[in-house]
């Protein structure tokens, strides 16, 4: 079995009592009681039960008492957003199309169980992102890239499963406001090609069709280079041969999977092939295939991870930092406008910290979607605790100045993205998901306050990062244990200082792993492949361009005017901001600079004494953490105890690590003592 994460409705909330009346019947108004309209009266049935031993029946008018679904127009609202308000004793959920409501539905539960539904409640939500989606990487057999919590519980032995747990993951999403869901891994090999072949296709169709019913459309990654293995034997986006071939395939595709939205497409990137491989563009790849899925509706989602893997350490010139820039930005207006191009938020790969990508704000006349990563590759493993949701609130309010310094549109990230900053563009946000077949989805229980807090932000990047997370305990721990005697705080989620306890271990969790592992921006210093634990010179001498550049001076790579030029790809003021190392704030300044070890910064201190005391801190912390969960011993339910305390006990010994070897390393290399006089080796 597995668990229900913030779906978990074996509440312990008797003061809400007053909302069990509401589950006697469900009125539906204008809407047919089939799809996602049929999964939200499921979902009332089950919570109803579940939280209040009710069952609810249809009733064919407006009642008394109870719950409704009414439909509206779209005008207001758009096709997504809902409204939920009281009305004379009836919960009411009004919108304009059936996935609308299921997301209503699914906020109007989590009003209920944290006893914020009252006679007064009357809420409009529209979401800020058009597009808010997950993307796999799950291989079809079975194991998951970069995956730290189990199997692919879509894809066994080289097969698609769908059932009881898919239809569970369905409704995840479906109470976050997700909308898009990739089930695939991007690098797609072997089996995974067939997806959209006659092997699979009807699984692909059952499985779009579930997610219909939760209000998600579901993309495949596609294999760019599919047609090279037939009669085309080419994949050149201007070859006639190969453009019939794809409309067809798109034609056949769509006979037998018409609701699907679209695609992900990795090319020209990590041994991927694409356009490069014949000479052409970015865009003459992405629009060749957004002409052949057009007539269908779709949507062709074109990654900008794009960059030369195969730099020789000795060159100083090159810099990985500059690759999306350089490939993308002259390419912008270009793109047909059922493309949408996904942009990893920083220009390296999800390191703990880096610079915004310079795209943002690059590109003036082109759909962008952020990309960001849950699945905590460089930030812990779902070993280490790391609440990536500050992190992200970071990403999304950073200031492009795509217009200008006094622009009156929202050019933040946040603003682009979301098709403010820009008439008529769309666009949206996605994380590779953290979530696996393991019986909690995210290997550490604390790890799926990333899910949630991820969607929750994706739907309104507005959220506040600690009431995501306070939320998230709330409907979380619901379990009722021997700590709480009947008549006092029934559950952790519900108790105060449990709560207080969980938040702030959460919002401790990411400055606590940058501390430990990644100073003022330096990032890569990860044992290579693997990317859990140190290993300072790891990637130095390897051909990612992922270099530290530590020298008896000092460290980071120069990537100012006198550099690789990388912070001239940013807007003014940026771009000054970031020239100069006097300007450049201390959390980024050995991203942007080769920096003396005895260099000052604004914070006071120097930079090998900033290292020694984040590394000393950083360790501290994950200890403090360590014994705050501790403490709550008997008050959260027994299995999520004991999996966050193991897990704790490995992280504490991962920040060590971290800890004594980077400032070990870095003290071999300078010589200078630590000010504090602590150990180190
Ligand atoms: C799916 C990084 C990861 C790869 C991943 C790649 C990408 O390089 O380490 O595992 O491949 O990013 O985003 O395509």
């Amino acid at each position: 079995m597995w668990t229900q994460c913030w779906l978990n409705y074996n509440d312990c909330m008797k003061n809400s009592l007053s909302y069990a009346d509401y589950f006697s019947v469900l009125y539906v108004d204008g809407f047919k009681l089939n799809k996602a309209i049929s999964s939200a009266y499921e979902e009332l049935q089950l919570a109803g039960e579940k939280l209040w031993g009710r069952s609810i029946s249809i009733s064919s008018s407006m009642p008394q008492r109870g719950i409704a679904f009414v439909k509206t127009s779209s005008d207001k609202r758009g096709e997504e957003g809902y409204r939920i308000y009281e009305k004379s004793g009836v919960a009411i959920v009004e919108a304009a199309t059936e996935a609308a409501i299921i997301y209503g539905t699914f906020r109007l539960l989590a009003l209920f169980r944290t006893d914020a539904f009252g006679i007064d409640t009357d809420i409009t939500e529209i979401p800020s992102n058009p597009i808010r989606m997950l993307d796999h990487w799950d291989n079809m057999d079975g194991s998951i890239e970069r995956g730290y919590s189990g199997n692919s519980f879509f894809f066994v032995d080289n097969n698609v499963v769908i059932n009881e747990r898919t239809k569970d993951y369905a409704r995840f999403l479906a109470s976050l406001g997700i909308n898009s869901v990739a089930i695939n891994n991007v690098n797609v090999k072997d089996a995974a090609t067939d997806l959209v072949n006659d092997r699979f296709i009807d699984k692909v169709a059952k499985l779009t069709d579930l997610f219909e019913c939760y209000g998600v459309k579901m993309y495949l990654c596609l294999n760019y280079a599919m047609p090279i293995e037939y009669e085309p034997a080419s994949a050149d986006p201007l070859d006639e041969k190969v453009i019939a071939w794809w409309k067809a395939k798109m034609t056949d595709i769509y006979s037998k999977v018409p609701n699907l939205g679209g695609f992900v497409v990795k090319a020209d990137s990590e041994g991927r092939p694409g356009p490069f491989t014949y000479g052409r563009t970015q865009a003459d790849g992405a629009n060749m295939l957004a002409d052949a899925i057009r007539p269908h509706g779709g949507k062709i989602i074109w990654r900008c991870f794009v960059y030369n893997c195969q730099q020789d350490w000795r060159d100083l010139k090159t810099d990985r930092a500059r690759a999306g820039y350089d490939y993308f930005s002259s390419l912008d207006g270009q793109f047909a406008d059922n493309v949408i191009l996904q942009i990893k938020n920083g220009p390296m790969d999800f390191q703990p910290r880096e610079p915004i990508s310079p795209l943002f704000g690059g590109l003036r006349a082109t759909n962008q979607m952020l990309e960001l990563q849950i699945a905590q590759e460089y930030t812990g493993h779902q070993i280490d605790v790391c609440y990536l949701i500050p992190w992200f609130k970071q990403i999304l309010a950073f200031e492009t100045y795509m217009n200008g310094v006094d622009a009156p549109e929202d050019t933040t990230v946040a603003g682009i993205i979301s098709g403010r900053a820009r008439a008529g563009s769309t666009g949206g946000i996605v994380a590779v998901t953290n979530t696996g077949n393991d019986e909690n989805w995210t290997g550490n229980d604390l790890a799926a306050a990333n899910l949630y807090g991820f969607g929750r932000l994706a739907w309104n990047t507005e959220l506040d990062a600690e009431d995501i997370a306070r939320e998230w305990i709330q409907l979380t721990f619901t379990d009722k244990t021997d700590a709480y005697a009947e008549g006092e705080a029934y559950c952790a989620g519900t108790d105060k200082v449990a709560q207080d306890v969980i938040a702030d271990i959460l919002m401790s969790s990411w400055p606590a792993y940058e501390n430990y592992s990644a100073p003022l921006g330096i990032g890569w210093m990860v044992k290579p492949q693997g990317h859990y634990g140190p290993s300072v010179e790891g990637y130095e001498y390897d051909r990612w361009g992922t270099y530290i550049r530590a020298d008896w001076e000092g460290l980071g790579v120069e990537r100012g005017p006198k550099g690789t030029g990388f912070a001239l790809q940013y807007n003014s003021p940026n771009k000054e901001m970031y020239s100069d190392i006097e300007t450049t704030p201390d959390e980024l300044i050995l991203f942007f600079h080769k920096t003396p070890y005895k260099y000052v910064l604004k914070s006071g201190k120097t930079v090998i004494q900033h290292i020694y005391d984040t590394h000393f801190e950083g360790y501290d912390e994950a200890k403090r953490m360590q014994a705050a969960w501790l403490s709550l011993e008997g008050k959260v339910e027994a299995r999520a105890f004991a999996n966050v305390s193991e897990r704790f006990e490995m992280q504490a010994a991962n920040a060590r690590e971290w800890c004594d070897i980077v400032n070990s390393y870095f003290y071999r290399r300078c010589g200078i003592n630590d000010e504090k006089g602590r150990t180190i080796y």
